[in-house]
């Protein structure tokens, strides 16, 4: 009888497997057979009331067709597991090599600034540097470039709102107008508040004009300021230093012009231009059709910011100039249109 009754469980449990379709159907089968309150379960409780030759025989089918329910329901589980899996398609191929790792490499901006800065340090220049975020006093009064002065409108400023400034700054009886650097030139009585000359700097930094863009202006570029101070410096010295740069820098002899120009910073002061290496001096966009382009200002160190700085007016001359990072690599790498430099555009970046 109940042997008839074992039987007939697992018959009726291998039938009912084949047609269990989901985690549900897994679930409610495994209750119904094999459960705490199955039939099968009830037999097994149930052993101990019987002969103990019953015991042992039934015990052992009961146990077996448990056994062979348990791994029916594994079988299904594992079935229902994989359908719907693509084997194919998730083939792994162990032996494909793996793609090329794509190596990064300097922007041409940095790639220019360290060839700059590896002729200044070669020729025994220091290497400075300065806030981005400027106060009004480095960025114009120290450098002689009085309040109401028309200079101070040459360079268009990006100003900061007075809630961002700093409360709790310290400087007394200094401008507190704070703004973007729109040169390095700050950086020049910076130094100099701190060290006493003789030295001979170069501060390549960022710099922001709040100025429309064109083929050779960006609202932020890069300058390299040069300061050299000490006894008996002059334009001759200057004149020195500039060329011996631009000729490393370009490998050849370029030709160099000097224009008579206005800074509040220097006296005398000039304009810096080269012939322009995109076009070979015939006009181009980059040079604006001139076949000169303009990589800088420069001058002799006005004594106005030699005071500024904490020294006494005549005791030190000196020269400085501001070049354009951009505009130099431009001429190196015949860049006709400077907003591509920054622009991200991988395309322009790889070339470099
Ligand atoms: C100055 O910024 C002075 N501080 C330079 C200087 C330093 C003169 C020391 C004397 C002594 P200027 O505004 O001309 O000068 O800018 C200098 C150079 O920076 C320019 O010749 C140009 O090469 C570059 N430059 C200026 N504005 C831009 C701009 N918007 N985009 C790209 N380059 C610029």
């Amino acid at each position: 009888m109940l042997e008839q009754k074992i039987l007939g469980i697992k018959t009726e449990a291998l039938e009912r497997i084949r047609s269990v379709k989901d985690d549900a159907g897994l679930f409610e089968f495994e209750k119904k057979y094999l459960g705490r309150k199955s039939e099968l379960t009830g037999i097994l409780k149930g052993l101990k009331d019987l002969s103990q030759e019953d015991r042992k025989k039934i015990g052992e089918l009961a146990n077996a067709v448990k056994m062979e329910i348990s791994e029916a329901l594994e079988g299904k589980k594992r079935e229902l597991k994989n359908a719907g899996f693509d084997f194919e398609s998730e083939r792994i191929d162990v032996t494909i090599p793996s793609k090329a790792n794509g190596y990064g490499h300097p922007h041409i901006l940095s790639i220019v600034q360290r060839e700059i800065e590896d002729i200044f340090t070669a020729m025994g220049f220091e290497i400075a540097d300065g806030p981005e975020i400027e106060q009004e006093f480095y960025n114009f009064d120290a450098l002689n470039v009085a309040k109401d002065h028309p200079a101070r409108d040459m360079q268009d400023t990006f100003w900061l709102k007075p809630e961002i400034q700093n409360p709790k700054s310290k400087i007394q009886n200094k401008s507190e107008n704070i703004l973007l650097r729109t040169h390095t030139s700050p950086v020049q009585v910076r130094y100099m508040e701190k060290h006493k000359p003789p030295f001979k700097i170069i501060v390549p930094g960022r710099a922001f004009r709040n100025e429309a863009t064109d083929a050779t202006h960006e609202h932020t570029l890069h300058q390299f300021e040069a300061l050299v101070v000490g006894d008996g410096v002059n334009v001759g010295n200057f004149k020195y230093i500039a060329e011996t740069f631009f000729t490393k820098f370009f490998g050849k002899k370029l030709e160099i012009r000097l224009r008579p120009s206005y800074f509040p910073f220097v006296e005398p002061g000039f304009e810096f231009d080269i012939s322009c290496t995109v076009c070979g001096g015939r006009g181009c966009p980059s040079c604006k059709h001139t076949g000169w382009l303009e990589v800088g200002g420069a001058g002799m160190v006005n004594q106005n910011v030699f005071v500024s700085a904490g020294y006494k007016r005549n005791a030190y001359q000196g020269f400085a100039w501001g070049f354009g990072l951009e505009r130099l690599a431009m001429m190196k790498y015949k860049i006709d249109d400077i907003r591509l430099i920054e622009s991200g555009d991988l395309r322009f970046i790889r070339q470099f």
